[in-house]
């Protein structure tokens, strides 16, 4: 089955999505996510450019050769935009595949080891009266876990947070930046969980996001200070470019620990892992490689009892989520799978088949990822530029994200 077109498909409805599409001379596509969130242009670019002319002409059943020909092949290895155009062929070529046997990914994968992968939402607000109110609306729906993050008092804006005024923030044009206190934060996180818990009880998992900001002796004590509200998670303590850094937060707190939606290979976590530094790892097929390579960390994860808990955020696109929902399903340390509801107008581009179902995302019984695009759609909603905001530190310098 011979690669006969490659296209890369910029899209924006509601936010930017890079899409590749691989035709075959069998008359099969499939599809792939390569988003990468404020820098979509460079993955296009990777793709369009470099990629796609090399898989013209190559046997589309070869997903390992084409994998190991992008990685070992470029010489210049790793790194976010790299792993993310890996990704978008690896998972066009999943899809191609298990269109071809006319079967779902999760039955290439080894078969099911569940039926549906609990996925968490996410309460968001600038009054701990709202989040309350939004993790018993989701407990209410049937989700089985809610991260939660609330407006630090003192601070006027911060991250995932919605804007005063406006509706959604995260997304600003041009970028933002926004004052940020780890001092402020630290005195608010803990009192949050007290009147959460005593509000909803034990009966919903919690999960919270730090966002790289604080150290470890912070992360340790934060840690610490959360352990009898139980948390599914705390997620993201410290930036996590020096791994032997979890050594300290491990030996201060037995809260469990996620961190890895930035990593990109096996090698941003082999210490983490290998020291059992962390409980989950969150890396994601979009960006770390696809299918292939995430499936890697998760073998090499699971005899350390470490369980993945992907990236699920709404700039990861329905298709990596599609194939997200397959990977979660098959893969026997599939803990938890993140889920935020993408814009209304991603449903005008995209067409899924994976779905919700009582906390559950379930996949369909279409061949393949089980997701498709509609490239007329798609052309209707030119990109737009977009960055992450920034957060600035009350002395001045550039915090971390
Ligand atoms: O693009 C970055 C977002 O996806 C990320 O900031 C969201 O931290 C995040 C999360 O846990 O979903
Ligand atoms: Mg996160």
């Amino acid at each position: 089955m011979k690669i006969t077109g490659a296209r890369v498909i910029v899209t924006s409805p509601g936010r930017n999505y890079v899409t590749l599409k691989i035709e075959t001379d069998e008359g099969i596509y499939g599809i792939g996510d390569g988003t990468l969130n404020g820098r979509e242009l460079a993955v296009a670019s990777y793709l369009q450019d470099h990629l796609c002319p090399m898989l013209i002409g190559r046997d589309a059943r070869d997903i390992e050769d084409t994998w190991q020909l992008f990685y070992r092949g470029a010489y210049w290895r790793r790194g976010p935009v790299t792993m993310a155009a890996i990704a978008a062929v690896d998972v066009a070529l999943w899809d191609i595949k298990g269109k071809a046997l006319d079967t779902p990914v999760w039955n290439l994968l080894g078969g099911r080891s569940r039926d549906g992968i609990m996925c968490y939402a996410h309460a968001s607000s600038r009054s701990l009266e709202d989040v309350i109110e939004q993790v018993q609306r989701y407990t209410a729906e049937g989700y089985k876990a809610v991260r939660v993050q609330c407006l630090v008092p003192g601070l006027e804006e911060m991250y995932g947070i919605p804007r005063a005024g406006a509706g959604r923030t995260g997304i600003g044009l041009p970028y933002v930046e926004q004052g940020w206190s780890t001092e402020k934060y630290l005195r608010f996180a803990p009192k949050m969980f007290d009147r959460v818990r005593a509000a909803v009880g034990f009966d919903v998992a919690l999960l919270h996001d730090a966002h790289h900001r604080l150290t470890p002796s912070q992360a340790g004590w934060l840690g610490k200070r959360l352990e009898d509200h139980q948390l599914l998670w705390l997620e993201d303590t410290v930036p996590a470019e020096l791994q032997a850094s979890y050594r300290v937060i491990r030996q201060h707190t037995t809260t469990p620990l996620a961190v890895g939606e930035v990593f990109n290979t096996l090698f941003d976590c082999e210490q983490l892992i290998r020291e059992q530094l962390i409980d989950y790892i969150r890396a994601s097929i979009v960006h770390a490689g696809g299918i292939s390579h995430l499936r890697k960390i998760a073998a090499f994860a699971e005899p350390y009892g470490v369980r993945t808990g992907c990236h699920g955020a709404a700039d990861l696109s329905p298709v990596t989520m599609g194939a997200a929902v397959h990977f979660g399903v098959a893969t026997y340390n599939a803990a938890v799978q993140e889920y935020n509801v993408h814009p209304e107008e991603a449903s005008d581009v995209f067409d899924w088949d994976w779905g919700l179902k009582d906390g559950f995302l379930v996949p369909g019984d279409r061949p393949g990822i089980g997701v498709d695009i509609d490239e007329k759609a798609a052309a209707r909603f030119e990109y737009e530029r977009a960055y992450l905001p920034i957060s600035r530190r009350e002395d001045g310098s550039v915090g971390n994200y």
